[in-house]
């Protein structure tokens, strides 16, 4: 495999300004006729051969050009190219290629999810279905045929507006679909199967109607009316927030349950995997609910952000996925509560996207190279992308952003463009240089801001010392200052704010000078989380306790209470490294149990308040990772906070349960079960049998998947391993029908640490509610080992690492795509210390003597090697 960079970009040699498609779907195969409208490109450098893409394994039958056939020797084929030496500047090429969907284990191009013709194109699908310029820079009008089996498949979909349908021959039926928008081919898709809908409709800003349709199976038809909810308040916000409207006669979404990703914005036919788009509250989690609001928001968003404007390559992937996921952070910031949101996405950003920063697959936001395109899907290009377009907004303002996104749309409606035309249009409406601005799109790594100060008494006068640095990551060595916004308050001790700023760095070092300050301040820095950035300012105990009762902030009074949670479990975990007793800091149970008896405080922001970091976060916090100790430290620091504060809790679990009435998904109801079951979680952790008892009760009482999965997921994690197991053999007999739920039955089992770990994932991989080809199987199970059970997934003798490498190895074979992302935590050995880094290389190593590793595959293991 070999490295594309994207300093070779050249403009495409070809356009296509149509593209008719003919798909004869059958049991055994599938015959694609294509029709490619060509001409020769005005803007391309030179004339050159015509080149199209097209997988080695697709049966090429005829090739013609102007209805003249092909011979072998007018073209070559090889390496995924089709090479035409002698055509003229403008022709129709026909082709048609024979595939078999039946076969395509890897869920790339048109494969078949259960019974039904589904299709996955981004980023490079469509050369797995017929030989075309597959790149995002040609764009094409599209007219899509479907012929099939009208009993097995009678709905036939494809992207556009329906414009013709008819029965054919032996009981079979056509439909015509046609696109009036040129676009790139990784938003093509078809659907063929047998599939129940729900409708609505849609009148738009602009006085336009609008079709909504979602389309399952007919056993989920009762789970999608959350999802047509929430598409309709994403039309209206995205109206509302971007004057952006929507643009064809009918929106359609179909939930498919074998998808590699979570969804797929393709041009009026979104394509989702099931676990994102279908919700009942019977079987689905508040969690999952948000989810779902939040993915069909955000491939809805893609509508403008990513199609009318789209990619020119795929190193600008960021382009339409950093300003998309933006968008709908925003949006269910709107819809739930905005600090809570903003929370969980700065936690992940924290514990995933950091990491991955410090790993050997850290590249920048706009990545220069990359050997197989899927592997750049990352957290990297999706939230931190994501956090250089808030960056813009909160250094523009609302107002100037707003000028500058109308600006975008318009002067790129139907365009293929650039990360830098998206920050020049931000640049024209402000008439701010960003050329500094813009290195966060071309450096790797995580900034490290230092802040120190100093207040002179006499003259009232406070300074904020601010320098700034990023460590090396792999191919660039020495990183440039960034420009950002440092967002921040000063508070007297009695919480008292004196005054609020957004504060610009751009140098190494600086220094911010505030007159008239009465008496020291505490700094209150980085609120909102202004910048993706790590902040290192000398707080004390007591000033983070003061920030965390009066910060006006609502992000930095969590932020101020992590903050004094880390320091802490860092203490036990160096005290358990050093065979010390450990100790629970008396200050923290005293703000904790100010917390719990407030009652005038927000449950959602209580809960996450006390909800301590997470071992995956301590882990990327530390200097070299000793998974053990982390892992001791955090489970002592809970028991104690479970037993000082037990009374607390369980005050705080009967108020919740008592406020909760019939469910709802809305962001009070969520808040509130959220605390209940996070006080549910301390009294379990007190190991004591009343509790049990209590988590019994919810769990066989409960109207609500939240609530009874909260409590089985509690009692199978804790000591009580009996029960744990009566538990999870009564909620499968209860819902061994519900894939996604027996998805969650697969992900708590592996996520408990209690001995004898490996043993039950290898024996689940063998149950029959397990399925190797469905890679929601895969992330529940292995994910859910190797991911969330870190104490089993790296225990010393290396079984984890070989289990995982084992499984690497086979899932290669048939999902390169899936196999190269679970691959992640054998990534980060560097971090680990010396006996466990040693044996993860070993495992590495292993996987990279293996001959025939697919392109996603060495690319990870190889730089991981580095
Ligand atoms: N474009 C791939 C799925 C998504 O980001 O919406
Ligand atoms: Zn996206």
């Amino acid at each position: 495999p070999h490295a594309i960079y994207l300093e070779d970009y050249q403009p495409p040699a070809w356009r296509v300004e149509r593209t008719a498609l003919r798909f004869e779907l059958e049991e055994e195969q599938a015959l694609v006729r294509a029709q490619l409208s060509i001409s020769i490109n005005p803007e391309a450098g030179s004339r050159q051969a015509l080149e199209l893409l097209g997988d080695d394994e697709i049966e090429l039958q005829r090739l013609s050009i102007d209805g003249e056939v092909l011979c072998a020797s007018d073209y070559a084929r090889a390496d995924g190219r089709l090479v035409i030496p002698n055509v003229p500047d403008s022709f129709t090429l026909e082709c048609v290629t024979r595939l078999l969907p039946q076969q395509n284990t890897a869920l790339e191009g048109l494969y078949k999810s259960d019974g039904m013709f589904c299709t996955q194109c981004e980023a490079e699908g469509f050369r797995r279905i017929t030989f075309f310029p597959d790149r995002p820079d040609v764009m094409s009008v599209f007219t899509t045929t479907l012929v099939a089996d009208k009993t097995r498949y009678p709905v036939l979909l494809s992207n556009g507006n329906p414009v013709a349908s008819g029965d054919a021959d032996g009981g079979r039926h056509w439909v015509t679909w046609e696109d009036p928008w040129p676009k790139p081919s990784y938003l093509f898709a078809l659907v063929a199967g047998d599939l129940a809908l729900v409708e609505d409709h849609y009148t738009t800003a602009s006085g336009r109607e609008v079709a909504l349709r979602i389309y399952a199976e007919r056993k989920d038809l009762d789970k999608l009316d959350h999802a047509m909810v929430s598409l309709k308040n994403a039309m209206r916000w995205d109206e509302q927030v971007y004057g952006r409207e929507y643009d064809l006669d009918i929106y359609m979404i179909v939930a498919v349950d074998f998808f590699n990703m979570g969804a797929m914005e393709n041009k009026g036919l979104n394509i989702f995997n099931t676990s994102c788009v279908l919700a009942h509250p019977q079987t689905t989690t508040d969690a999952a609910f948000q989810r779902v609001e939040a993915v069909v928001a955000h491939e809805y968003f893609h509508n403008w952000s990513g199609n009318r404007v789209t990619c020119r390559d795929w190193f600008q992937l960021s382009l339409k996925e950093g300003f998309t996921v933006f968008r709908d952070a925003e949006f269910s910031a709107d819809m739930n509560s905005r600090t809570v949101k903003r929370i969980e996405d700065v936690t992940l950003l924290r514990t995933a996207q950091f990491a991955e920063d410090a790993g050997p697959m850290a590249h920048p936001v706009r990545p220069e190279s990359y050997i197989e395109i899927s592997n750049f899907y990352t957290l990297t290009v999706y939230e931190k992308g994501a956090e250089v377009v808030r960056m813009l907004h909160t250094l523009l303002g609302p107002e100037l952003f707003r000028k500058g996104s109308d600006l975008y749309f318009e002067r790129h409606d139907g365009q293929a463009v650039t990360t830098d035309d998206f920050v020049r249009a931000m640049e024209d409406v402000s008439g701010r240089d960003l050329s500094q601005f813009r290195r966060w799109y071309s450096q790797a790594g995580t900034p490290r801001l230092n802040v120190s100060d100093q207040y002179d008494a006499e003259t009232g006068c406070y300074e904020l010392h601010v320098s700034q640095s990023c460590p090396p990551s792999p191919g660039q060595e020495h990183k440039l200052p960034y420009h950002l916004p440092l967002a921040m308050g000063l508070l007297a001790d009695d919480g008292t704010e004196l005054c609020s700023r957004v504060l610009e760095l751009t140098e190494e070092e600086q220094v911010f000078r505030f007159e008239g300050i009465p008496s020291r301040p505490v700094p209150s820095l980085l609120r909102g989380f202004s910048a993706p950035v790590k902040l290192d300012y000398a707080y004390t105990d007591q000033q983070l306790l003061m920030l965390l009762r009066h910060d006006t902030d609502g992000f930095n009074r969590w932020d101020a209470g992590q903050r004094l949670s880390v320091r802490l479990l860092q203490q036990q975990t160096e005290a358990w490294c050093r065979g010390e007793p450990m100790q629970c800091e008396q200050a923290l149970v005293d703000a904790w149990r100010g917390l719990l008896r407030d009652e005038n405080l927000d449950p959602a922001m209580v809960a996450q308040l006390l909800r301590l970091p997470s071992e995956a976060q301590l882990s990327e916090l530390a200097d070299e990772i000793d998974v053990i100790a982390i892992h001791e430290a955090r489970e002592f620091m809970r028991t104690a906070l479970a037993r000082a504060l037990e009374s607390e809790w369980l005050a705080v679990y009967q108020r919740c349960d008592a406020a909760s009435g019939t469910y709802s998904p809305d962001a009070a109801s969520i808040g509130l079960r959220s605390l209940k079951n996070l006080a549910l979680e301390y009294l379990i952790a007190t190991g004591r049998e009343p509790w049990l008892e209590l988590a019994r009760q919810q769990f066989e009482q409960s109207d609500n998947m939240t609530d009874q999965q909260a409590a089985l997921s509690l009692v199978v994690h804790s000591g009580f391993r009996e029960v744990g197991a009566e538990l999870l053999e009564a909620f499968y007999l209860q819902w061994q029908h519900e894939s996604l739920v027996m998805n969650q039955w697969l992900a708590i089992q592996a996520s408990d640490s209690a001995p004898g770990a490996l043993e039950r994932v290898v024996s689940l991989s063998r149950h029959p509610m397990f399925d190797m080809r469905n890679p929601n199987k895969l992330r529940a199970l292995i994910g859910g080992f190797c991911g969330q059970n870190l104490v089993q997934f790296h225990a010393e003798d290396g079984s984890g690492y070989t289990w995982l490498a084992d499984w690497i190895l086979k899932l290669d074979r048939q999902n390169p795509q899936v196999a190269a992302r679970l691959l992640t935590p054998l990534t980060r050995w560097k971090r680990y210390e010396p006996v466990r880094r040693a044996l993860m290389r070993d495992q590495l190593q292993r996987m990279m003597d293996t001959a025939e590793l697919s392109a996603d595959v060495y690319e990870v293991v190889s730089k991981s090697l580095v």
